[in-house]
């Protein structure tokens, strides 16, 4: 949205393809119960126009997927932006025609057209995970996907219920379904670290002292680590191992219960030094030992297969208490590994569960998954799927060497989904926008990553990715959860500010490591 809203700004003609029937993206397809973000809505929100900063109030801290949504489509109608949006359209096919140096496009509904710039805004996390069990064809009863949902409430009143999952989404879901099921199973297969939300409604006074200072806030963030400005929260002066243990906890204790949560921000090395890691994560385990009643089924929640931090630690509201209800049976998928799906509900190697009712909670083909759904053939004929056969490599993971004119919003090796994401959006936005205007201004038709600089690019991401703390968990960060797809930590983690500063440098020295002609 912000894209089209930009490039109109600048004069262009645009035209957006959008697979939803609304706009919204991430919130217009997740409306499972409990579907909520998990940034602070203050920071969470577009930056870009003052005025729509200041008019639109958030009811609470952790603003639920119906509100999320209710300001996508405010934004849509505040700009016009409906009238260059054709909805219920997927793009096919896009291929790049290096004599007419333009992109051909075609959709699903039969639309062929040609373009100068491709930008594409599908985001890191909308190609659905259904895991390919066999079977599933035979069951019996419904089955979502969370990223699915349907727009009609689903009742799972009396119902017997699993669902499969327990990362970010599987944690929100899990205490509302068994709010009303008659039975819920919940299949896990790694536990994950989750860590309270805190959410509580909106502090107007809060929210008032915050937006006298948008702009300083949407500043700091721009040039934080992660994109989000913790200023308020105090930032982390000392190694855990500097303070006293009795001091270590208490600080641990204060932290977990700030709004936002900023758990990790106690110590400076919690991502660096294991050893430190390690105290803080088996503070969280007692955290969860001490909220769920049966010991064994606490020990199985309780993540101990990798450093906190490795995997996406997630925000809970009452999740833990849920496994303390009589209709609510934990089932370690881990051990005793899912084999099939029945006519009547899941397979393990050692039992049958019975359901009516099965939800996907498994996530996605994260990142490189959007992207590769649509796998745009670029100037030499070749496909991203040939391309990134051995995982992704872009330059700032804006473009793609061999792939002219192509943006990437949000791309990988760029810092997307580890930074607050919509700061990480409006940044490129502004980058794209800038790199055009700077194209028609000079004359140029075309502009393309060098394969040096795409090549020094990616070796830094998968250094710096290498040398992080996601190195140690299975996660979607780093391709782990889809069967086959190549291991590489695929989002920056060198940090937004770094990243930002670097984007700014190449602009600043005539778009160094591009082509332009
Ligand atoms: P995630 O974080 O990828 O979680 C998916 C969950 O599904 C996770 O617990 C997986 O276990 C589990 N999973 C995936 N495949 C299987 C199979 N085959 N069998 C059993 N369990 C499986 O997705 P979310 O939607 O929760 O969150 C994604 C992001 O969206 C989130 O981080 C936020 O940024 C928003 P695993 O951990 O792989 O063992």
């Amino acid at each position: 949205m912000y894209m089209l809203y930009s490039a109109r700004q600048v004069g262009m003609k645009v035209r957006v393809f959008e697979a939803g029937e609304g706009v919204g993206g991430t919130w217009f397809w997740n409306r499972y119960p409990g579907a909520r973000v998990d940034g602070d809505s203050l920071s969470y929100s577009y930056g870009f126009d003052d005025a729509l900063q200041q008019e639109w109030s958030w009811t609470e801290v952790h603003a639920p997927q119906p509100e999320l949504l209710a300001y996508a489509n405010h934004v849509a109608d505040r700009f016009d932006l409906r009238r260059d949006v054709q909805f219920n359209t997927t793009v096919t096919t896009a291929r790049w025609d290096d004599p007419g140096e333009r992109w051909a496009i075609e959709t699903d509904c039969g639309d062929r057209v040609t373009a100068r710039f491709l930008v594409t805004a599908v985001g890191c996390l909308s190609a659905v995970n259904v895991p390919p069990f066999t079977g599933l064809e035979r069951f019996n009863g419904s089955w979502y996907h969370t990223a699915r949902w349907p727009e009609a409430k689903v009742d799972f009143s009396g119902q017997r219920v699993g669902v499969i999952g327990t990362g970010s989404t599987g944690i929100q879901v899990i205490p509302e379904i068994a709010k009303s099921a008659g039975h819920l199973h919940v299949f896990q297969r790694t536990p994950h670290f989750a860590v309270p939300s805190n959410n509580r409604p909106m502090d107007p006074d809060w929210e008032r002292k915050w937006k006298a200072e948008y702009s300083r806030h949407r500043q700091v963030a721009r040039g934080s680590a992660g994109g989000h400005d913790f200023g308020h929260l105090g930032l982390p002066t000392k190694g855990l191992f500097e303070v006293p243990m009795e001091e270590c906890q208490q600080a641990l204790e204060q932290r977990w219960h700030r709004q936002p949560p900023s758990f990790m921000l106690t110590f400076t090395d919690i991502r660096t030094n294991l050893e430190a890691n390690a105290i803080v994560a088996e503070f969280v385990r007692n955290k969860i030992r001490g909220r769920v009643k049966d010991p064994v089924t606490a020990e199985l929640l309780c993540p101990k297969s990798y450093p906190i931090g490795a995997k996406r630690i997630c925000l809970e509201t009452n999740y833990y208490e849920t496994f303390n209800r009589a209709n609510v049976t934990l089932v370690d998928v881990m051990t005793d590994p899912i084999q099939e799906i029945t006519e009547n509900g899941v397979r393990t190697r050692s039992a049958e569960y019975h359901l009516e009712t099965l939800v996907f909670a498994t996530g996605f083909d994260a990142i490189t998954g959007p992207l590769l759904r649509i796998n745009p053939v670029g100037r030499a004929g070749i496909s991203l799927t040939d391309k990134w056969d051995a995982g992704p490599r872009t330059y700032l993971g804006l473009m793609i060497a061999g792939f002219p004119n192509l943006f990437t919003i949000t791309g990988p090796g760029s810092p997307s989904v580890l930074a607050n994401v919509i700061t990480a959006i409006e940044q490129h936005v502004e980058w794209i926008t800038t790199a055009i205007v700077h194209m028609r201004d000079y004359g140029y038709r075309r502009m393309e990553a060098t394969m040096v600089a795409e090549a020094r690019w990616a070796d830094h991401v998968n250094e710096v990715g290498e040398e992080s703390i996601y190195r140690y968990g299975n996660s979607w960060y780093r391709g782990a959860n889809i069967p086959g797809k190549p291991r590489t930590v695929m989002p920056y983690v060198g940090g937004m500010g770094v990243y930002v500063e670097k984007c700014e440098e190449v602009a600043a020295r005539g778009y160094d490591g591009f082509v332009l002609n």
